[in-house]
Order: C-alpha cells, then sequence, then structure tokens
C-alpha cells in the first residue's frame, strides 16, 4: 500500500468490495502526504550543471546557494543545511556540550529523544499542554533536577510552543533551550520565524515534511560563530586539510539535494496555499460533528498546514484504533502521530517521568489522534473521501 504513484496500476489501486459483495470498487489509496514534486524539466538543468561541474558534494556551489536561499526565505540569519533532521538534531545537541539529563516530550517522533540517547544524555519526559500538543513549562520546572542541562522541546504539527513560557524556566534554571522544529517551516509569529526562538532550531527536510529535499535537515543558529562549530560537527571538525578541531561526523547534504531544495523553495508558498484550502475544507465539514475534534488553528503571522490531526474525544483509545482500522480498509491511510508515546518504547524505560501516571495529557493526546491526508495535490473528492468516511464512522 506504500507503491509510489508511478507504480503500475494493479499495485497502486486499493480494492474494496461493494454493497453487493459481488463487484468490485477501484480507488486509489489516500497516504497520509505526498511530497512535493516540482516539474521534472526544472530540475534538469541543475542535474546537467551538477555533471559537468563533478562537484557532487563537500560544500559545493549548490550548497552554498541553498544555504543562502533558506536563510533569505525563513528570515533567520544563519542556516546550515544537512543530512537530515535527526543529524540536524545530533549536531545541535553536541555543540552545547550538554550533560546529564534533558527535558523532552514524549508526544512526538522518536528521531526526537533517540537523540539524546545516541549523545548518551538522560531523557526526562514532561507532559505536554492539551490545545498545543508542546511541552508545559510548568511541567518542565518541575522535572527539573540538579542534573538538568537542557530543554529539548517540539513545536508539534508545526504549532509554536510557548517561547516565552519555557525561555523563562531555561534562563531561571540556567539551561539550553533547543527547539526540535521538524514541523515547522515557514510558521511565523508577530515577530517573524519562530525558528529564532531558543539557543538553537533544527528543521527536517524529509519526504513527508511540507518542505522537503528527499531527505535532508538544517539547524538554525544565532550568529557566524556558532553555525561555524556546527559546520565544523557536520564535516568531521575539519578546519582545514590538516586541522581538525572537533569529534564531527559526516552530516553533509550533497549537491543533488542542496539543488533539489533550491528549486523547491520556489514552489513551497504554492504547495502551503493548496494546503491551506485543504486545512479549510476540513474544518469546515468536520468541526461541526460531535464526537470529533480538530486542532485548533493556530493564530499566527504565518501557518504551513503540514498535519490535520483529529482527536476522538469519547471512547478512548479503542474508538480510535477502530476507527484508525476502519478508515485504513477504505484505502485511507490515517497515522496516529504520535502513538505511542516515545515514552513507551522499550528503550526509555530507564528515562525520567516514563510511567504513563506522569503523562496525562500526553498519554490522553496519543489515545485519540488520527491524523488525516493533507498534501498539495489533494483533490476535493479525494478530501470529501476523507469527510465522507468520517461521518460515516461517527453516525
Ligand atoms: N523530529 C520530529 C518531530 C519529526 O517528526 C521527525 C521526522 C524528526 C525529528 C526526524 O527528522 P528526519 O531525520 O526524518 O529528517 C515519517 C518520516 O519518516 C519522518 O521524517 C517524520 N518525522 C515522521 C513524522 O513521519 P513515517 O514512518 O510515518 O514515514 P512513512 O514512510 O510511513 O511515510 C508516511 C507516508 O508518506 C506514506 O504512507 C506515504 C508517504 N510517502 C512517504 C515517503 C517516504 C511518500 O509518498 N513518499 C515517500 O517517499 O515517518
Amino acid at each position: 500500500l506504500y507503491a509510489p504513484r508511478i507504480c503500475f496500476p494493479p499495485r497502486d489501486l486499493h480494492e474494496s468490495h461493494t454493497d453487493s459483495g459481488r463487484s468490485w470498487r477501484v480507488t486509489r489509496p489516500l497516504f497520509v502526504t505526498r511530497p512535493l514534486m516540482p516539474p521534472l524539466e526544472e530540475f534538469l538543468p541543475a542535474l546537467k550543471a551538477i555533471w559537468e561541474s563533478g562537484q557532487v558534494t563537500n560544500g559545493g556551489a549548490f550548497h552554498q546557494a541553498f544555504e543562502a536561499a533558506l536563510a533569505r526565505y525563513l528570515g533567520v540569519p544563519h542556516v546550515s543545511v544537512c543530512a537530515n533532521g535527526t543529524v540536524g538534531l545530533l549536531l545541535a545537541l553536541r555543540s552545547l556540550g550538554l550533560r546529564g539529563e534533558v527535558i523532552t516530550s514524549p508526544y512526538s517522533f522518536v528521531a526526537t529523544s533517540h537523540a539524546l540517547l545516541w549523545l548518551g544524555l538522560k531523557p526526562v519526559f514532561a507532559d505536554i499542554e492539551p490545545t498545543s500538543f508542546n511541552l508545559d513549562p510548568a511541567a518542565v520546572e518541575a522535572a527539573i533536577t540538579p542534573r538538568t542541562s537542557a530543554i529539548l522541546a517540539v513545536h508539534t504539527y508545526g504549532q509554536p510552543c510557548d517561547v516565552d513560557g519555557l525561555a523563562a524556566v531555561a534562563a531561571r534554571h540556567d539551561l539550553k533551550l533547543v527547539y526540535d522544529a521538524a514541523h515547522a517551516f515557514g510558521v511565523c509569529d508577530d515577530g517573524g520565524s519562530i525558528l529564532r526562538h531558543g539557543d538553537l532550531s533544527v528543521l527536517s527536510f524529509h519526504a513527508t515534511k511540507v518542505f522537503h529535499t528527499f531527505e535532508g535537515g538544517a539547524v538554525i543558529t544565532p550568529d557566524a560563530a556558532t553555525k561555524k562549530e556546527i559546520d565544523f560537527l557536520r564535516n568531521f571538525g575539519f578546519v582545514d586539510e590538516v586541522t581538525v578541531v572537533e569529534a564531527g561526523m559526516n552530516g553533509k547534504m550533497d549537491e543533488l539535494r542542496a539543488a533539489f531544495g533550491v528549486l523547491q523553495l520556489k514552489h513551497v508558498d504554492a504547495a502551503i496555499e493548496q494546503r491551506r484550502a485543504i486545512d479549510a475544507f476540513y474544518r469546515q465539514h468536520l468541526e461541526p460533528l460531535d464526537g470529533l475534534r480538530c486542532m485548533p488553528l493556530p493564530r499566527l503571522a504565518r501557518f504551513n498546514f503540514g498535519y490535520f490531526p483529529v482527536f476522538f474525544d469519547r471512547g478512548g483509545r479503542e474508538v480510535r484504533d477502530a476507527a484508525y482500522e476502519a478508515m485504513r480498509a477504505e484505502g485511507v491511510m490515517v497515522r496516529r502521530y504520535f502513538h505511542p508515546l516515545i515514552s513507551d518504547f522499550p528503550m526509555y524505560a530507564g528515562s525520567g517521568n516514563a510511567g504513563s501516571a506522569d503523562l496525562p495529557v500526553a498519554r490522553r493526546c496519543a489515545d485519540s489522534v488520527l491524523c488525516l491526508p493533507i498534501y498539495p495535490e489533494m483533490e476535493t473528492s479525494e478530501c470529501e473521501r476523507v469527510v465522507d468516511s468520517l461521518k460515516a464512522l461517527l453516525a
């Protein structure tokens, strides 16, 4: 069912019985997302240039151009692009020289906390707020111990965290503050990009994101010196041919993906507008439904409409899971982002607050959430199919 759209039809189609049980209805599966793919012809000149130059990685012309264009687009001073969002998290956390415990969200993709484990840091989970799905600053403050060195917060579904609340907690306890902004490409509050908050922010450019480079990511840094540090870490710690100043890794982005990123920047605004229309369609038809709650639309200077989570507030996990199974059986490939909670995975058993009793809001969200398909090329008939499927379930 994950076959890409270009597959020969039989693998790309979903079949289900009609009421009679004798004939077949053939429909295309609706994935939770589809990557934004600009016209191939527009990418060919870049491919030709890469072929001709022979510079395919290690900070070539497209890499330079992408970093500059991205910083301009996002309205941030410095950007270091990298291999993927997970590597971006590793580079960012490592650059801060953290020790001991880091307070983070259990309601996220596993990469958030995995980055901490990879660096030998101990995740301590704190509960989230019920409407933003982001770390609750009061819960964060309650989880601080003498061993805490940082907060790793997530702008879940692109909704900004309580950045002032978290900054105040970090300042009171002298903690570093890093944002996993994997979902927050292009999101702006009244002061500009939300990526300016905290010590560092990290984007993901995975194929499933609003803006993608197949795989990719970026660390947003506040000044040139910090960018330099991230860039050393990204390239084995090399300053020049004979000077290595850090135990760096290979976290680089190659020329193909950088060139694709430059092209994507030209198309992403139109894609976000298409997403906005789908978001509005869903809200119009789903908000009146009894038993279902849409994520509140954040009041922001700019949002990216990357996800459309709905919550089954009545009946608990059984009701949500039944809806998940029923919709997928019809080819509506909803996802449960984020269930299970990260704190439920076995490698987090020794982490702080891993017991569900300490994380009631996160638990409730994980038990009730379904993320609906949303992507730029989604047609109105496909949105109707999702809405009809939900209405039938709730009737
Ligand atoms: N922090 C947060 C908060 C994150 O959400 C993520 C990643 C990260 C950090 C780490 O960033 P990266 O290191 O990944 O850059 C997906 C993504 O793999 C993952 O990047 C993302 N978060 C997470 C929320 O979702 P899956 O397991 O749901 O992916 P998958 O392959 O099931 O794809 C979902 C649907 O998208 C498919 O049903 C079909 C469609 N799809 C997917 C791919 C890969 C396509 O149409 N084409 C494709 O090439 O994790």
